[in-house]
């Protein structure tokens, strides 16, 4: 992809991403946060991200129902809240240990290890009261609750965290980076877009055909941020280039090599564009997005 189609997806994602920050910004401003952690939190949250989860909760929601609604800013915040606590945790010395994220000193390296550990936990418990408190409807906020605790949690990115630091420690092959990838990234991915349609009233099969192209898309995602993960500047990443080769990761470029792995993220970018089929026109801006994370890796 080239030329109009690029800019303006990359403009749409900018102002979407900006968005977001303001709904975060309100959301940290409104929520009972004890002044001794808020500082720590706010750092987390105020790094620049590229928000793309919280923008398939809110372009999921305006593709069933045409418009944002308030439960759907909700969502976005809360998924973004949960991705930020990974993050966070992902970076301490007893996981990643990174210096770097988003282009600045990590949490703990900013603060402290302790005050890092506290401000996840501080972000992952946020986003439930978020949707716990902010999103009218009890029956839509137990089901947007429902939705993230299982994407997040034991059967999904905490899963997919663990099976990752097994990996590292004993080897794996193709069938582990799999679930890898699909628990620590793509079930997230899924979720945002179906927390989107569920905001905006999806039916059965809408949220569906919405789960299926935000798990393709999330793995996907994956397997460029491995590509990535070798061929990207610190200033393009945010972050230390070049970890998962030195700590022994299972990745896709590291079981089939750079060809293969950009052939398998082709092949599910296709995935993610024919679920989509059922929405018409209406899905462009998702379907070009599908396009743009692909690209990035080549
Ligand atoms: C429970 C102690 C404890 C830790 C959990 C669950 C977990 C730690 C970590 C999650 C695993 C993880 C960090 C997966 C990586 C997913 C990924 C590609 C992250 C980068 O996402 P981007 O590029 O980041 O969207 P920005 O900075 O743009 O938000």
């Amino acid at each position: 992809m080239q030329g109009p189609a690029k800019y303006q997806i990359q403009q749409d994602l900018q102002q979407a991403a900006r968005q977001v920050d303001s709904i975060i910004d309100g959301l940290l401003k409104e929520l009972p946060i004890a002044d001794c952690i808020r500082p720590v939190v706010t750092y987390a949250m105020q790094g620049p991200g590229k928000r793309i989860r919280a923008i398939l909760v809110l372009w999921s929601c305006e593709l069933v129902s045409g418009q944002t609604h308030k439960a759907a800013e909700m969502a976005a915040a809360a998924i973004e809240m949960v991705h930020t606590y990974s993050l966070v945790h992902d970076d301490l010395p007893a996981m990643d240990n990174d210096d770097m994220r988003r282009g600045r000193p990590t949490c703990h390296k900013a603060f402290d290890e302790a005050s890092a550990i506290l401000a996840g936990d501080a972000l992952l418990t946020m986003a439930f009261e978020v949707l716990a408190t902010k999103v009218e409807g009890p029956g839509l906020a137990v089901q947007l609750i429902g939705l993230l605790a299982n994407a997040a949690g034991p059967d999904g990115m905490v899963a997919g965290q663990m099976a990752d630091l097994l990996a590292e420690r004993s080897g794996g092959d193709l069938t582990d980076l799999q679930f890898i990838h699909l628990h620590k990234t793509a079930k997230l991915f899924g979720c945002a877009t179906m927390m989107g349609g569920l905001c905006g009233g999806a039916d059965q099969r809408q949220l569906q055909a919405l789960g299926d192209y935000g798990r393709n898309l999330g793995l996907v995602f994956q397997i460029t941020d491995d590509l990535l993960d070798i061929s990207g500047s610190a200033e393009q990443l945010g972050k230390t280039p070049g970890k998962d080769q030195k700590a022994g990761k299972l990745t896709y470029p590291a079981v089939m090599g750079r060809e293969r792995s950009l052939s398998v993220a082709r092949q599910l970018t296709d995935q993610a564009l024919g679920c989509l089929g059922q929405f018409g026109e209406g899905a462009d801006r998702l379907r070009t997005l599908a396009r743009l994370l692909l690209q990035r890796s080549c």
